[in-house]
């Protein structure tokens, strides 16, 4: 571990010119900052970064273990610790620079409300940061459906969702309400076309609602096996623009237990790394989403992985691009 790459000589930005008291206090011995990457202000700074990470500790309808409200925070600690030169890509992503917003704190007065509000400041959010990278830390999964509206509605056009999940999250309805995690990709249908991967626990219902939906292509996790022609199959049903959702149960529980409705099965970390890239070099992938993080208290590998799988996801974005906007 050395902090100091962290710095802004580390990743390739210049430090600017403070004062002489400030040039002291930079000398003191300061723990990393609770960004992500634990990057300093030089490399995070919202006007020249290029991706932008929000977020959402939102949950309030889970159905089994609770705890994804701890997601976000858990992601972006991990995070902090995490090498910034990537051995694949051969360099460093950081560069790009990234910047960590606050966490929204939705409204408490239910999910519809909290939703809608989500929906609004996405929108907003979307207005301000331009072609930024958004990259949204649940939470529970259905903020993005609000994501995902607001992203069509900004753009007027309809866009794809690639999802990946171990439930096809199709129901009409789930526990009294239309805005639960079990509900998030029925609810962008009127806006999206949706391609799931990885599904394996899925009701009947959803079943039909699949086969019924030109809007809705699923592929089961028992047929990802025994080659990559998946990926293929994936990758025609995409239409730009991408919106990737990824609930991290759609890894093997082996992987990931920190989540709060684990099935077998599911991706490995090479397939699904090889997956993505493909994906973001392919298609034209305008912002993502990564969800249902339980962190489990002394289990720590779970959230070192979805850090790095978020960096991932901003090194693939922008892989062969040189700068930032
Ligand atoms: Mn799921």
């Amino acid at each position: 571990m050395s902090p100091n790459r962290r710095s802004a000589a580390g990743t390739g930005r210049s430090t600017g010119g403070e004062g002489p008291s400030a040039a002291e206090l930079g000398g003191l011995p300061w723990e990393l900052p609770h960004c992500f990457l634990g990057l300093e202000e030089e490399a995070s700074a919202f006007e020249s970064s290029g991706a932008v990470v929000l977020p959402v500790p939102y949950e309030a309808t889970t159905s089994w273990r609770h705890g994804t409200r701890d997601g976000p925070r858990a992601i972006v600690e991990a995070s902090r610790f995490i090498e910034l030169y990537d051995q694949e890509l051969g360099g460093s992503p950081a560069v790009v620079g990234v910047h960590t917003l606050p966490a929204l704190a939705l409204t408490r007065e239910g999910p519809r409300e909290a939703l809608e509000e989500l929906e609004s400041s996405y929108r907003t959010l979307l207005g301000t940061a331009g072609d930024r990278f958004l990259v949204m830390l649940g939470g529970e999964h259905s903020i993005s459906a609000a994501a995902i509206r607001a992203q069509a509605s900004v753009r007027g056009e309809r866009v794809t969702v690639l999802q990946l999940d171990a439930h096809a999250d199709l129901r009409a309805e789930h526990e009294g309400t239309a805005y639960s995690h079990a509900c998030a990709m029925r609810r962008v249908l009127d806006v999206a076309d949706v391609v799931g991967v990885g599904i394996r626990g899925i009701s009947e219902e959803e079943v039909e609602v699949a086969r019924g939906s030109d809007a809705v292509h699923l592929i089961y996790a028992d047929d990802m096996r025994p080659d990559d022609a998946w990926m293929d199959e994936a990758l025609e049903r995409l239409v730009d623009p991408v919106y990737l959702t990824f609930d991290v149960d759609y890894l093997d529980p082996a992987l990931m237990p920190s989540t709060g409705t684990p099935e077998p099965g599911g991706g490995d970390w090479y397939e699904t790394l090889r997956f993505l890239r493909r994906v973001f070099q392919e298609r034209d992938v305008v912002a993502c989403d990564v969800v249902e993080l339980a962190p489990t208290p002394g289990l720590h590998a779970p959230d070192f992985l979805v850090a790095k799988l978020v960096y991932k996801l901003i090194g693939y974005r922008f892989d062969g691009e040189a700068e930032a906007p």
